[in-house]
């Protein structure tokens, strides 16, 4: 369209197919993540989307986050799934009527016109916002885009904080793997194993009308997934009573880079933003204190209800990279680490592995258990940046580039050979293909 013409970039260019993908995935109001599996609007992907789509369309990046926004429920949570009306209901599972928000999740204030699921997803949003106004201030400022999401996003923050610190520690738990984002990664075996499934039959999955079944996770995590998210949606979306609670590394890291952003919003806005730095680097010793293993060198899940750390690693360990204040030693070891055995950056490994390479858990075609993603290695390549460590950032950029080209925008790549797993044009990775090259 001509919203996202752009002259400069030569035809057949990867500017311009990545540019093709987001337009081709836009629905008027937003992007859904891919066309054929993932019908619908999803948190996370969005923010993600709106930090690529500002290159484009500074506009459409804004209007990417109010819609999602404007199905934040009265409690502050932002729906993982905001659910388009006129897509069928067996196009994906699970589908509104398994959610039920409008009547379920009543007491929590979810919204009635729109329908969306009832658990979360990591809250990239305030750090996705600050980057979309900074694309065009002027538009921003004479939309009034800031004024009216910050009291949306710092109600989002508050709940997190409030409603989800499920282990008393300050950080905020995940009560479903859908939420950190990592569906089947090892890291939730043990926590979910106490889970007991809902039967194969009881529920379609729609997932695998378009993926391989070998690429996506087993009708055994499934069944658990239905029986916790079945749980939390027949107690009204109460939080605090579930069986799974986990505080994982990069959803805390997330919030609070959207922490440090929303205090960049606030200045903008008039406010100094001092005191929410200072919850962020709180929340940041929180997270070492919580979170590290320094025998290890890097951040573990905590398992809230089983008590203790999970010691499988996942690439959500290395996300804290991202933070500013994270102490030199932590830094280097953490870098260490990223660049040894496990997880082979800038070595044996295309961008980032999923999951330990040397894991007894590794599949490197099974989704969350192995694969390499794009938004993952997204977030490290700026955490490298952002610690001056700027040779491994450009050879992680240049490999995400090139891995993003050849991939054809995979959702997913074999962390060996850079193959295309599940669905292609992945709005999120044409997206931060853009954002890279900018
Ligand atoms: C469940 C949309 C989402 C991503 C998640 C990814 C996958 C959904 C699914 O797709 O999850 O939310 O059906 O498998 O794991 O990170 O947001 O792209």
């Amino acid at each position: 369209g001509a919203d996202v013409y752009d002259p400069a970039a030569p035809a057949g260019s990867l500017h311009r197919r990545a540019a093709r993908v987001l337009e081709d995935n836009w629905t008027g109001t937003s992007t859904v993540p891919s066309r054929g599996l993932y019908p619908h609007q999803w948190s996370w992907d969005s923010a993600f989307i709106a930090i690529g789509l500002r290159h484009l369309s500074p506009l459409r990046a804004q209007t990417e986050l109010e819609t999602l926004l404007d199905a934040q429920w009265g409690d502050g949570r932002i729906p993982h799934i905001v659910f388009n009306p006129s897509v069928p209901l067996d196009a994906y599972f699970p589908s509104p009527d398994f959610w039920r928000s409008s009547t379920a999740g009543h007491a929590a204030g979810a919204p009635r016109t729109v329908q969306t699921s009832g658990i979360v997803q990591p809250p990239v949003h305030a750090l996705a916002a600050w980057l979309v106004h900074q694309a065009d201030p002027g538009l921003s400022r004479a939309r009034g885009f800031l004024p009216r999401l910050y009291p949306r996003l710092a109600a989002w923050h508050r709940y997190l904080l409030h409603r989800r610190d499920l282990g008393g520690g300050g950080l905020a738990s995940v009560v479903h793997p859908w939420e950190q984002g990592m569906d089947n990664s090892p890291c939730w075996d043990a926590p979910l194993a106490r889970v007991t499934p809902a039967p194969a039959r009881s529920f379609r999955r729609a997932d695998l009308d378009h993926g391989a079944p070998e690429d996506r996770p087993t009708d055994l995590d499934y069944g658990r997934y239905v029986c916790l998210a079945t749980d939390y949606r027949d107690g009204a979306y109460a939080d605090g009573r579930g069986d799974f609670a986990v505080e994982d590394p990069a959803f805390n890291a997330l919030l609070i880079t959207s922490e440090h952003a929303l205090a960049r919003i606030a200045k903008e806005l008039g406010a100094t933003g001092t005191a929410r730095h200072a919850r962020a680097e709180r929340l940041t010793a929180a997270l070492v204190d919580r979170l590290w293993d320094p025998v290890e060198g890097m951040f573990f899940c905590r398992d809230v209800r089983g008590g203790g750390l999970i010691p499988e690693r996942g690439v959500s360990g290395l996300i804290p990279l991202l933070l500013p204040t994270l102490s030199r030693d932590i830094t280097d070891t953490l870098l260490r680490t990223a660049g040894g055995p496990h997880f082979g950056l800038g070595g044996a490994a295309r961008l980032v592995p999923s999951y330990d390479l040397t894991g007894e858990a590794f599949d490197p075609h099974r989704y969350w258990r192995g694969p390499a993603w794009f938004n993952t290695a997204w977030l490290i390549e700026r955490g490298l940046r952002l610690h001056g460590e700027r040779g491994r950032a450009d050879a992680l950029r240049e490999d995400f580039l090139s891995t993003a080209g050849t991939s054809g925008f995979a959702e997913y790549v074999d962390p060996y050979t850079g193959e295309a797993c599940g669905s292609g044009d992945f709005s999120w990775t044409a997206a931060l293909t853009l954002d890279l090259l900018h």
